[in-house]
Order: structure tokens, then sequence, then C-alpha cells
């Protein structure tokens, strides 16, 4: 028997092309690229159709910075294997373009070759995220359409200048920024970690932490309810919510059985949107925290009382008596290492 294709059923539906419906939609105002076209591969991962896709002036101008972006972090990263070709593709997960080195302080026009290709390839990536942003704005004001995808994009946009440029300039130094490439930004964030003392005790980046493991909570609970309700239509959500007996109303039934309480179909979504966006909004402020009003996440753990202070350790003779790492934290009434009772 026929039925309708994903990854993992047997056939799939190519209906003629989808155009929008009301005369104000179909009307993009903008150049069109890319289609419409149907993709038989597409089909089994979404939707067959390709396109239209809106290309107004925002979005032309914005790959073309990306595009100036991307070349000058790959020019660079080239450069710097001596134009070998073959090293640059072994070597490119390790290849960086690195910021100024400290004594640039903030200057705008460090030498090339100290900075000044970051400070470039960091200004058009830049412009290229906020005009898709303002792209993907007014392409949601143009459909009628609340801005919420913005928004939650600006969230991780907020983080992104706070690391690569608020942060800096109140710190006084690019030096303190991201270099382009794929090892060296994980091994920038580990020693920014070290540098600022274990940023695990920097409170927001707890919160962000929470967010984010929260969202692939909220995100695995709502997609698997739908997917376990589909045999009773549940992707028509709108019909759903007025159908008793529906899947909306099995798959709420479902999570106020198994945990007593239950979110909605319209608070899910909610939950969803803000733990998501709450990730990289917290997560910037405990950046913009670190070398500004906290200089160290440690001994400011140390002064809240949530880290242990281990400077008694520095005393122990060379030969450890068996328990003497017992350390406790010493506002909880603790003994410490060097056996001093604290009060
Ligand atoms: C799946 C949507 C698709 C997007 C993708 C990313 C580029 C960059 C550039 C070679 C979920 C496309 C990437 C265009 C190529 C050059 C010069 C989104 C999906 C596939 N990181 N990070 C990655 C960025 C920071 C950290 C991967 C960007 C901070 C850790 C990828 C930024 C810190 C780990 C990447 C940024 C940090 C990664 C996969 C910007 C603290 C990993 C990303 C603009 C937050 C993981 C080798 C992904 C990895 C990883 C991109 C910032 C930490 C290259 C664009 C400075 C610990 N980061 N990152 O799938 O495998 O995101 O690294 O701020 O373990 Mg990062
Ligand atoms: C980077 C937002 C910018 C992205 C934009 C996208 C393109 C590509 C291409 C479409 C990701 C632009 C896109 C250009 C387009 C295509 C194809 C969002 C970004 C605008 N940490 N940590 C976090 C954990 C440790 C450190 C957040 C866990 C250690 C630093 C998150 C652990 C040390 C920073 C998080 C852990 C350390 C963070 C990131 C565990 C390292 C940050 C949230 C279990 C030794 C960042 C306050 C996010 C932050 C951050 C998780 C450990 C360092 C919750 C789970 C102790 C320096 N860490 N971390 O969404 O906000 O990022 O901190 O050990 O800066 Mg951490």
């Amino acid at each position: 028997m026929a039925r309708f294709h994903t990854l993992y059923t047997s056939i799939e539906v190519a209906a003629p092309f989808e155009m929008p419906p009301l005369p104000p939609l179909s009307r993009p105002g903008g150049h069109v690229l890319l289609g419409p076209r149907h993709s038989v591969w597409l089909g089994r991962l979404g939707e067959t159709q390709l396109g239209p896709t809106h290309m107004g002036i925002l979005a032309i101008v914005s790959l073309l910075c990306g595009f100036i972006a991307i070349e000058i972090i790959g020019l660079n990263m080239w450069a710097s294997v001596d134009w070998n070709l073959l090293r640059f593709i072994k070597m490119l997960p390790f290849l960086a373009l690195e910021p100024p080195s400290a004594k640039q302080g903030l200057s705008i026009l460090p030498p090339l070759h100290d900075g000044g290709w970051w400070l470039l390839a960091g200004f058009f990536l830049t412009a290229s995220i906020l005009l898709w942003w303002a792209r993907m704005y007014s392409r949601a004001v143009a459909l009628g359409m609340g801005t919420h995808v913005a928004w939650a994009f600006a969230s991780a946009i907020w983080l992104y200048l706070v690391l690569g440029f608020f942060r800096p300039i109140l710190v006084g130094s690019w030096s303190e920024a991201v270099p382009f490439g794929i090892v060296p930004h994980l091994n920038w964030t580990a020693t920014f970690s070290v540098r600022y003392g274990n940023l695990f005790y920097n409170p927001f980046h707890m919160l962000s932490i929470v967010f984010l493991y929260g969202s692939t909570m909220l995100f695995t609970m709502h997609a698997g309810t739908i997917l376990s309700t589909q045999r009773y239509g549940s992707e028509r959500e709108t019909r759903e919510i007025v159908d008793p007996g529906s899947a909306s109303e099995r798959g709420s039934l479902f999570w106020r059985w198994t945990m007593g309480f239950n979110a909605n179909f319209d608070s899910i979504h909610k939950w969803a949107y803000w733990f998501a966006l709450l990730t990289t909004l917290t997560g910037g402020i405990g950046i913009l925290m670190t070398g500004t009003v906290v200089d160290n996440w440690y001994l400011w753990g140390v002064e809240h009382g949530i880290a242990a202070d281990y400077t008694p350790l520095q005393q122990i003779p060379a030969h450890v008596p068996p328990g003497a790492l017992d350390v406790k934290a010493p506002h909880l009434g603790g003994v410490t290492a060097s056996g001093d009772t604290v009060p």
C-alpha cells in the first residue's frame, strides 16, 4: 500500500509547487533566486520543495560580507602554511587568524600582520550577521508574523558581540577576543576559563548551562510527544487544539499521568523559546562580567561560599599523612588540610 515517505516510510509525495495563496504574500518584493525545484533527497528530511528563496538587498549584501570574511580568514590561514595547499587542507582544523597582540590595545588600525586582518574579517562577519538579522526581521514583518525568531537570533548575536566586541572594549584590548579557527577557538575557550579562575564558578555560566541542558530536554519532550501521537494526526496542530480525544489531548494527558503536570500546546513553545533564548542571554552577561567586575571566579566562589578554600594546602609537608587532604569548605565549619579547625 502506498504510504507517505519520509526517512521511515516508503513513498514520497511530490505535489505541485506550493506558492503563497494571498496576493500580498506572492509578491516577495525582491529578486528571487533558487527555485522553486523539487528534491527527492530534501523530501526525506522535510519538504521536497526548494525555494523560491527571497533575495532582497539585505540578503545579497549579507552574503557578500560573509564571503569577504571567509576569504580573509581562509587566505590568511593558507598564507600561514606558506601557500602549501596540501598542508592547508591537512592543518585546517588547527589554523588560526589571531586577534591583535596586547600591545595594539584597541587600535582600529593595527598592522595587517598583527591583527589588522582579524579586525577586517570581524567587521565583515559582524556586518554579515547583522544584515542577516535585519533580513529575518523584515521578512517576518512582511509576512505579518511576530518577530520571535529574530529576537532569539539577537540573543545569540549578543553573546557573539560580547565575546568579540563589547568585552574587549571594556577591558581595553582586542587581544582578549576570540581567534578565528576551529581548534584555536576551543583553546581560547579553555584558556579563558583558566585565566579567569575557572568559569564553572561563574553563576551566569551555570545559568547558561541550565538553559542549554533544559533546551535539549524540552526539545525532546515536545518532539517526542508530537511524534508519538502522529497516528492521531498530531502534526495538524490547530485542528487538534479544538478536537476532543485528539492527539494533543493524549499528549497532554501522557505528561499529566507520568509527571502530574503538563504544558499545553501553546505553553510548550513558550518554554522552549525562553530556555533557548536565555542560554546565550545569560551566557553573554557572564562573559561580560569576567575580567571587568570579577577577575577570578574561583576566589569569588570562595568569598561567596560556593568553593572550598585550598590555601592551606600550600603548607602541607612533602609527606602527607592519611586523611590530611580531606578539605572542607571553611564556611561550613570544616577542618582544613593543615589541621586547623575553622569556626
Ligand atoms: C548545528 C547549526 C549549523 C552551524 C554550524 C557552525 C562556521 C565556522 C569558520 C573555519 C550548533 C558553522 C561554523 C561557519 C567556520 C572557520 C574560521 C549549530 C548548528 C555547523 N563557535 N565551540 C563549534 C562557532 C564559540 C565551543 C563548531 C561560531 C565561543 C566548543 C563550530 C561561533 C565558545 C565547541 C563552531 C562560536 C565556543 C564549539 C560546531 C561564533 C563558547 C565544540 C558548532 C560566531 C560558546 C564544537 C571543533 C555547532 C566543535 C564547536 C562555531 C563561538 C565553544 C566550528 C560560528 C567562543 C566547546 N563551534 N564557541 O554545531 O566541534 O553549533 O568544535 O561565536 O565542541 Mg564554537
Ligand atoms: C557561540 C552564539 C554566537 C553564534 C552566532 C551564530 C555563523 C555561522 C553558518 C548557517 C553557542 C553565527 C553563525 C557565523 C553561520 C551556517 C552554516 C552560541 C554562540 C551569532 N561549558 N564556556 C558556555 C558548558 C566549560 C566557556 C555556554 C558545559 C569549562 C567560555 C554553555 C560545560 C570551560 C564560554 C556552556 C562547560 C568553559 C562558555 C555557551 C561542561 C572550558 C562562553 C552557550 C559540562 C575549559 C559561553 C558564560 C551557547 C558562555 C560558554 C556549557 C565547561 C569555558 C551553556 C555544558 C569550565 C569561555 N558554556 N566551559 O549557546 O556564555 O553557545 O559562558 O563542562 O563564552 Mg562553558
